[in-house]
């Protein structure tokens, strides 16, 4: 069921399962701030001090990167879709999703023709997420996206992350030096920013007694972030120790940017799946 809301100011949709699973969206950005799983506690870290004003991005929950992660490329810093409005498109039980199309705004950052849908999924343990993009004008293009999920964690020095062991990245907390992950778990004791390539899902994430099972279609890469207390302090948007409280796992296609034909269509999509 889906029914009206805000968030902090925002206009947004509450959907609720009939299982009693719940996620809230923001229409600016089709932005998921929100997941709780029946019977289960908030799974996403939105930072208090994020603006919570039109055009300006929410810190946290699961922001939509697109049509550019980060600055690999001219764009502003990771592209324009979390900051579009998106309309309601489709609605079914337990489901939502979202629609956006380019517009003289995007033309203006970018100049293609497409169409991105975002679906939201909510049933009993589990949440999918799923970003279409398919290419509505002439010309082919290319793009890199991203969902930039934030983990609610209850200590980032108490998570570990197993599933990239061995697995290749970018670092790109050190001038994008390639690296190989040689810890069977990954624990985070410091600022990390990675891009790890090719990774086999899923990822499991131990929070004491909480796990998360993490997974990924589509995207072929995965994001693992957390700015530590010295990044921390420089961002007007997140508390001082807000970093203690987050953890990004995000499904992205960076390293292997998307080519779409005229016509032509591509999907990602990133699940959670609470299992403790
Ligand atoms: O995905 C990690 C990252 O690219 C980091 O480098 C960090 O900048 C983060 O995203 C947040 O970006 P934002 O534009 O939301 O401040």
């Amino acid at each position: 069921m889906l029914s009206p809301t805000s968030f902090h100011g925002l206009p947004a949709v509450l959907l609720r399962a009939a299982d009693g699973g719940r996620a809230t969206i923001v229409l600016q950005g089709a932005h998921l701030v929100s997941w709780i799983p029946a019977g289960g506690a908030e799974w996403l870290y939105v930072s208090p001090r994020s603006p919570f004003r039109p055009g300006e991005p929410i810190r946290g929950g699961v922001p939509l990167v697109f049509p550019q992660f980060a600055t690999y490329g001219t764009l502003p810093q990771h592209g324009f879709a979390r900051t579009q409005g998106w309309r309601v498109a489709a609605e079914s039980p337990g489901g939502v999703s979202f629609h956006l199309e380019s517009s003289a705004a995007t033309r203006a950052l970018w100049p293609h023709d497409f169409t991105a849908e975002f679906a939201v999924d909510v049933r009993g343990d589990h949440l999918g997420l799923a970003l279409q993009v398919r290419n509505s004008g002439a010309r082919d293009f290319a793009f890199t996206a991203a969902l930039h999920t934030y983990l609610s964690v209850s200590d980032i020095a108490a998570i570990r992350l197993d599933g990239l062991a061995g697995g290749a990245y970018v670092d790109r907390a050190n001038n994008d030096a390639p690296g190989r992950e040689t810890a069977a778990s990954l624990t985070v004791t410091q600022e990390i920013d990675r891009v790890y390539t090719d990774v086999a899902p899923p990822l499991r994430l131990t929070d004491k007694s909480r796990v998360l099972e993490i997974s990924q279609t589509g995207f072929r890469d995965c994001v693992i972030w957390n700015p530590g207390p010295q990044r921390t302090a420089r961002m007007a948007d997140m508390e001082p120790d807000g970093y203690r409280r987050m953890f990004a796992v995000e499904a992205a296609t960076v390293a292997h940017p998307a080519t779409l034909a005229p016509g032509a269509a591509w999907e990602g999509a990133q699940s959670l799946r609470q299992s403790a």
